[in-house]
């Protein structure tokens, strides 16, 4: 067998959909003109308004970046102590809760979505837990009813992080309508971006009232700040970026659709190569492509692939590996030991992150399949 071709330019897990230029500079000239760039401006309303509609949400709040609006998220739902939450994802996820002095709690997750293992909750639950952080890992939505049982038995508060969930529904409901908040992040590698940003999107309007003092330092009006709040606000390029990136969504989306079919009738029954397929009743975010690698059907490791496949111009990404429960800031936690996290530990050696983005045709998807097979052993 001939080994494939390299690409000739380098192949990222994603890039950057991008508006036409003239489409996002007309924009700028608003802005210009308006001498108003952040502090809840024009763009800000109309962004924030076109995205509640977009993701079905009750309420939304935009912010500077995913990782503040979820720290915010904390804060507005008052979660202290200890909070449940899966070591498997970005490291944002536990860092927030430490910026919260909340310690995380790490548990188990599910073999097939790779998601938090709602069975798993109830036996870390003590005195001291006060809610759920769970996240859509690569936008498969969380078993939610399961974790809501659980929240609603201990009077525990649920915050989703949705960051790669953008435009998820479940039986037609935006991811959103399920627990207290969910987060969003629209960072440059996200199917919908602002460059950096994000929002919370949640079902009470009282809660959306506490987010939108919070995100602008606790002001009410020039003689009161109601509580101690953080500067999370989004500014008016953002959303003006945002707003022209609207256009184009759908178009990357259907893309991206074909793109995840072709790899899906190019691994379909590849020895030691699996990837987890969406029920019908949910809508995709794709977000991300992500296989997994079973070592000992494949005959080469994960790691291996993802080295290879550098060779070939492909800069396919580990996600998420190290687990969470490995950093050094973490380690230490009883809930951290691999004992008490099998499925996880086993997972993370597995999962690797293909390249996902509408640029990409088919071919070049087909290409990189090409380049997988030849790794096999
Ligand atoms: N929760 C979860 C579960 C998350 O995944 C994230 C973020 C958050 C919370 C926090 O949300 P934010 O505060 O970020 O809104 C990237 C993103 O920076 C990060 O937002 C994202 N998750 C994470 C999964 O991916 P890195 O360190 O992998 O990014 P980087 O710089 O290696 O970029 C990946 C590839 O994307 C590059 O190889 C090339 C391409 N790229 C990247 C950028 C920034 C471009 O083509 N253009 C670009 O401008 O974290």
């Amino acid at each position: 067998m001939t080994s494939p071709q390299p690409f000739d330019k380098p192949i990222y897990i994603t890039r950057p959909l991008l508006p036409e230029l003239p489409e996002f500079v007309a924009k700028l000239e608003e802005i210009w003109k308006s001498g108003w760039l952040s502090n809840g401006g024009k763009m800000h309303q109309q962004l924030e308004a076109a995205l509640q509609e977009q993701l079905k949400a009750n309420h939304l709040s935009l912010f500077n970046n995913g990782t503040i609006a979820l720290i915010t998220a904390c804060q507005a739902l008052h979660l202290s102590g200890e909070v449940i939450t899966t070591p498997f994802t970005f490291p944002a996820t536990p860092h927030v809760l430490a910026w919260n002095d909340i310690t995380p709690v790490f548990c188990d997750i599910d073999p097939v979505t790779m998601n938090l293992d709602a069975a798993k909750i109830e036996s870390l639950i003590t005195s001291k837990t006060t809610g759920i952080l769970a996240v859509h890992v690569y936008g498969t939505p969380c078993d939610v009813a399961a974790i809501q049982d659980v929240a609603d038995r201990y009077g525990l508060k649920v915050i989703y992080d949705a960051a790669h969930a953008f435009g998820v529904e479940i039986d037609g409901k935006g991811i959103s309508g399920f627990g207290d908040a969910s987060m969003f992040s629209f960072h440059a590698t996200k199917l919908f971006h602002t460059a950096e940003g994000g929002a919370l999107a949640v079902n009470e309007a009282n809660l959306k009232h506490r987010i939108d003092f919070l995100k602008n330092f606790g002001i009410k009006n020039e003689e009161e700040v109601v509580m101690p709040g953080i500067n999370g606000k989004m500014n008016e390029i953002q959303a003006a970026l945002g707003l022209a990136n609207l256009n184009y969504i759908e178009r990357e989306r259907e893309k991206r659709k074909l793109l995840v079919e072709t790899y899906h009738a190019c691994l379909d029954g590849m020895p030691g190569i699996s990837f987890h397929k969406l029920s019908n009743n949910i809508r995709n975010s794709y977000q991300y492509f992500v296989i997994r690698i079973d070592e000992g059907r494949f005959g080469r490791s994960r790691d291996f692939v993802h080295e290879k496949l550098k060779e070939f111009n492909v800069f396919s990404r580990k996600y998420f590996y190290p687990l969470c429960s490995n950093y050094s800031c973490y380690r230490q936690l009883p809930s951290a030991q691999a004992s008490n996290l099998p499925v996880a530990t086993q997972v993370v050696k597995e999962c690797l992150a293909m390249p996902l983005y509408g640029e990409l045709s088919t071919q070049d998807v087909g290409r990189i399949a090409e380049m997988l097979k030849s790794c096999a052993r």
